[in-house]
């Protein structure tokens, strides 16, 4: 039986997904939205009960070097699957919208970090002129792409890439979201900080939604803290961790998906990037609160 409270190499959560599939085959499926630089398949998880649904995308590891957010969504797999017909606020949510959930968004880079280099954040595409790999996924976006917050040195952890969507990991989605044209939330998890932010990223200017995010953020974290009692900060990107252009959910909000979130997950630092794996299990509980507080009120405001 898969151990949710280790952390499990690509291969054996690329078969946890086939398994999960398998088991739960009309509630389930897989769906391969492109190739990696490396060629590895770009999965996607899709739970679904019904046809033509909007959607709710949910991604973790697009920094493959955040373990905890690759095990936490492997986590919110299962619940999903456990909790249809068992948990009625769930099972509304899921008898209205789809979920998609991209639990290994750099597979390159999650490769890298098992291989050869525990702290490898970017993809693993090559630069040409430089001897320096990658390009940080989350720079990557046609949104203010080139921006403050952004580096144009190859060498860099915050390498914005020679253009907007030059990533094939980032393409992907991108398309998938540009030909879905009904997701309505949009949640990216990285690690670590402890918040939970809304757009934008790219400037002071706030969001058109900003009351209404920051309120649904409010509720997300009290939810979360009500079970370890785990403090998260929350508020737009760049006034609460720091500026940051062609970031993903700044370029999901300005496609017109209202909720777009991107959580920090646990710690503060003290282990950052290296959680013990005995805090995956409690991580992915308290997340999957806030998430469910974020899905709830997208259902409840079409
Ligand atoms: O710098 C980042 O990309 C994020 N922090 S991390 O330590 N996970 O790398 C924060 C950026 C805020 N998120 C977006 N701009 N979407
Ligand atoms: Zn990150």
């Amino acid at each position: 039986d898969f151990v949710y409270s280790a952390y499990h190499d690509l291969n054996s959560i690329y078969s946890f997904m086939d398994m999960l599939v398998a088991e739960n085959g009309n509630l389930v499926s897989k769906i391969v939205i492109g190739k990696s630089y490396e060629k590895r398949p770009l999965n996607v998880l899709k739970f679904s009960t019904g046809a033509n649904r909007p959607g709710i995308w949910i991604d973790t590891g697009i920094h493959s070097r955040e373990w905890v957010t690759q095990a936490s969504g492997i986590w919110f797999a299962k619940k999903i699957v456990t909790d249809y017909r068992r948990d009625p606020i769930f099972t509304d949510i899921l008898n209205k919208y789809d979920i998609f959930l991209e639990i290994v968004t750099n597979p390159d880079g999650y490769a890298y970090t098992h291989s050869s280099d525990r702290m490898w954040r970017k993809t693993r595409k090559p630069n040409p002129g430089s001897s320096c790999v990658g390009v940080d996924p989350n720079r990557n976006w046609d949104a203010r792409f080139g921006g403050g917050g952004s580096s144009n040195n190859p060498c860099t952890e915050t390498y914005r890439g020679p253009s907007a969507h030059s990533e094939s990991e980032v393409k992907a989605i991108v398309d998938f979201v540009k030909s879905h044209g009904k997701i309505k939330a949009f949640v990216s998890i990285h690690s670590y900080s402890q918040m939970l932010l809304y757009p934008y990223g790219y400037t002071r200017t706030p969001a058109k939604d900003q009351a209404e995010l920051h309120e649904l953020a409010r509720k997300a974290i009290s939810e979360l803290q009500s079970l370890y009692n785990t403090s998260y900060r929350y508020g737009s990107i760049i006034t609460t961790i720091y500026q940051a252009s062609g970031g993903t959910i700044d370029w999901t909000y300005d496609q017109g998906i209202k909720y777009s979130y991107t959580f920090e997950l646990r710690d503060t630092g003290r282990y950052g990037f290296i959680l013990p794996a005995n805090q995956i299990v409690p991580t992915a509980q308290e997340t999957w609160l806030a998430l469910m507080a974020i899905m709830e009120h997208t259902k409840n405001n079409p």
